[in-house]
C-alpha cells in the first residue's frame, strides 16, 4: 500500500515522490501548528500539514473578496463551463481521488470511488442548473408596471466539511455555490485534510487554465480557521456538515451575525420492517445502511423497527448476515467493513456499548475492538446489532458506529411513532410491499424526515435530490433539487413603465 499511495499522492501533485515523506512538512499556511493525517486503514502517518493562520485567513478572505468582483460578472453558463472542466478533471483523477479517500478515511475502495462519482454526478448538474437559475414573474396590481425576481450570488460561501464525506460534501457544495457565482472557501475536516488539498489542487488547475483570477476557491485547513468563518461579516453563508452539539455553536454564531447558514448535523435514521416487506431484500438494506463506511453516515441505519410476527425470523436472518461480514483493509475488495476514523472513535464505540448495557440493551451480535496483524491501526471493530427499547438514551444519541439497533412494533401507526420519536430528522426508510402502509409513511401523518424512502435502505441517496434533514439534523438541503436557491439571494424587482405613479394598495399622496 505504502508504496501505492506514494503513486497516488503523486498523480494527485499533493507532494513530491519521497520515500520519506512522512516525517516532511507538506502545504497549507504559514501557521508554525501542524497537524498530521493518520491512515486508519494502517495507523501509519502519510504527512504533516502545516495549517492557516489569523493571517493566513486574512489573505484568504481579502483575495476571495476581490476574486468575487470578477466571477459574480462571468455569465452563469460560462461559470457552468468551468464546472463541467472540473467534472471532467475529476473523470481523469478518479482512481487515484477514490483511493486516497479510501486510505485516507477508511471508507471501501468502492465507496471512495462512489463518492467521488457523486462529485462528477454534482459537476453535470450544475452545469444544467448554470442555465436555469430561474425567477418567477408576477402580475403587479399596478398598470404599466411589471414585477419579477432574480438571483443573486451572495458572495464568500464557506464550506465546513465532515471526514466521512471527505470529497463529496464539498462538491456538493461548491458546484452549485460557483455557477451561483459565489466563491468558496473550504474548511475541511482535520482528519482528512489530505483529499482536501488533492479536490482544491484540481479545481485550482481548472480555474487557472480558465485565467481566473485566484481566490475564487480557497483552502484553509485546522480548526482555528472554523472559528474565524463564523464569526466573520463578510462571509454570506456557512455551510456546515457535522455533529448537532457543533452545529449549534456554527449556528448560533452566523445567525447572531444575520449570517446564512445551511446545517446537516446528526441522523438517527430507521427503517422499518413491515411484516409484508420482502425480507431478503431488507436484509442486504438494513446490513449495508448499518455497517456500510462502518456507520458513519449522516445517512447510516442505527434503528430496525421491526413488526413482532416477523421479529424473531428477521433477528435471526440478520445475525446470520453479520456473521458473514468479512472487516478488514477496505482496499481489499473482499472486506466489507473497514476501520473507524481514529482510535477517538473506537471509545465513542466502545463507551455506546457500555452504556447501551447499562440501560438494558440485549446484545444478539457483540461489539468488539479487533486486534492482531490485519488490524494493527486500532480502529477496527466488529459491527454489532442490540434489542432495546426506542427511549434508552443511547438510542436517542447518535454514535457514529456501527451499532444497529433493533426495536418492536405491532401497528405501523405506533412503528411511526418510534421512528420520529427522536431528536433528529434526517432520513428514514418503510420496507413493505403493501401499498396503503407505504403511502402511510410518507403521507403528512408519516416519517418526519427530509428523506423518506419505500423498499431502499436510509443511506446512499443520489445527488438529485434535496439532501438534509428536519428537527436536530438542521434543515438545510444540500445537492439537488432547488437546493441552489439557498446559495443565493432573492431580489424582487418592479418597474413602472406608465407616465405616472400609481402606489400600491391604492393609497392616494397628492402634492
Ligand atoms: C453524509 O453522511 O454526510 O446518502 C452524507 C448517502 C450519501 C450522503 C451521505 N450520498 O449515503
Amino acid at each position: 500500500m505504502q508504496n501505492n499511495i506514494n503513486s497516488v499522492l503523486k498523480n494527485l501533485g499533493i507532494l513530491e515522490f519521497n520515500p520519506a515523506y512522512s516525517t516532511g512538512k507538506i502545504w497549507g499556511g504559514s501557521d508554525t501548528q501542524v497537524i498530521a493525517s493518520y491512515s486508519p486503514v494502517d495507523g501509519k502517518k502519510i504527512a504533516d500539514i502545516q495549517t492557516a493562520g489569523k493571517e493566513d485567513y486574512e489573505k484568504v478572505i481579502d483575495t476571495a473578496q476581490q476574486a468575487f468582483k470578477t466571477w459574480r460578472g462571468i455569465p452563469a453558463p460560462k461559470r457552468g463551463d468551468i464546472v463541467r472542466q472540473l467534472g471532467d478533471a475529476l473523470r481523469a483523477h478518479k482512481e487515484d481521488l477514490g483511493t486516497l479517500v479510501s486510505y485516507e478515511m477508511g471508507k471501501s475502495l468502492q465507496e471512495g470511488l462512489g463518492e467521488v462519482q457523486e462529485m462528477i454526478d454534482i459537476c453535470d448538474f450544475a452545469v444544467g442548473l448554470s442555465r436555469q437559475l430561474y425567477g418567477l414573474t408576477m402580475h403587479s396590481e399596478r398598470p404599466h408596471h411589471r414585477m419579477y425576481e432574480q438571483w443573486h450570488p451572495l458572495g464568500i460561501v464557506a464550506v465546513i466539511s465532515a471526514f466521512n464525506f471527505p470529497v463529496a460534501v464539498w462538491s456538493w457544495n461548491t458546484a452549485l455555490a460557483l455557477v451561483c457565482g459565489n466563491v468558496c472557501v473550504w474548511k475541511p475536516s482535520s482528519k482528512t485534510p489530505l483529499c482536501a488539498i488533492a479536490c482544491h489542487r484540481i479545481l485550482a488547475e481548472v480555474l487557472a487554465a480558465n485565467d481566473i483570477p485566484e481566490g475564487v476557491s480557497s483552502l484553509v485547513i485546522g480548526n482555528a480557521a472554523g472559528d474565524l468563518i463564523n464569526n466573520d461579516k463578510r462571509v454570506s453563508l456557512v455551510s456546515f456538515t457535522g455533529s448537532t452539539r457543533i452545529g449549534r455553536i456554527v449556528s448560533a454564531a452566523v445567525a447572531s451575525r444575520f449570517g446564512k447558514s445551511i446545517l446537516e448535523l446528526g441522523g438517527n435514521n430507521a427503517i422499518i420492517i413491515s411484516k409484508e416487506a420482502d425480507l431478503d431484500m431488507s436484509i442486504i438494506g438494513a446490513v449495508f445502511g448499518a455497517v456500510g463506511t462502518a456507520g458513519q453516515r449522516c445517512t447510516s441505519t442505527r434503528r430496525l423497527i421491526i413488526q413482532e410476527d416477523i421479529y424473531e425470523d428477521f433477528k435471526n436472518k440478520l445475525v446470520k448476515a453479520y456473521g458473514q461480514l468479512r472487516i478488514g483493509d477496505p482496499l481489499d475488495q473482499h472486506n466489507h467493513v473497514g476501520p473507524l476514523i481514529d482510535t477517538a472513535a473506537v471509545d465513542m464505540y466502545t463507551k455506546a456499548i457500555e452504556k447501551g448495557k447499562a440501560e438494558g440493551a440485549n446484545f444478539v451480535v457483540e461489539g468488539a475492538v479487533l486486534s492482531g496483524p490485519d488490524y494493527t491501526s486500532g480502529c477496527y471493530v466488529q459491527p454489532c446489532v442490540a434489542e432495546v427499547e426506542n427511549h434508552y438514551e443511547i438510542v436517542q444519541e447518535e454514535t457514529f458506529a456501527p451499532i444497529l439497533y433493533l426495536i418492536k412494533y405491532k401497528t405501523l401507526e405506533e412503528a411511526i411513532a418510534l421512528q420520529n420519536n427522536v431528536p433528529q430528522g434526517l432520513s428514514s426508510a418503510i420496507m413493505t410491499l403493501n401499498l396503503r402502509e407505504a403511502e402511510l409513511f410518507l403521507s403528512a401523518a408519516g416519517s418526519d424526515c427530509g428523506i423518506a424512502n419505500v423498499n431502499i435502505g436510509t443511506s446512499g441517496a443520489e445527488i438529485g435530490g434535496a439532501f438534509g434533514g428536519e428537527k436536530e439534523t438542521g434543515g438545510g438541503r444540500e445537492s439537488g433539487s432547488d437546493a441552489w436557491r439557498g446559495y443565493m439571494r432573492r431580489q424582487t424587482n418592479t418597474i413602472n413603465y406608465a407616465a405616472t405613479l400609481p402606489l400600491a394598495q391604492g393609497i392616494k399622496f397628492d402634492l
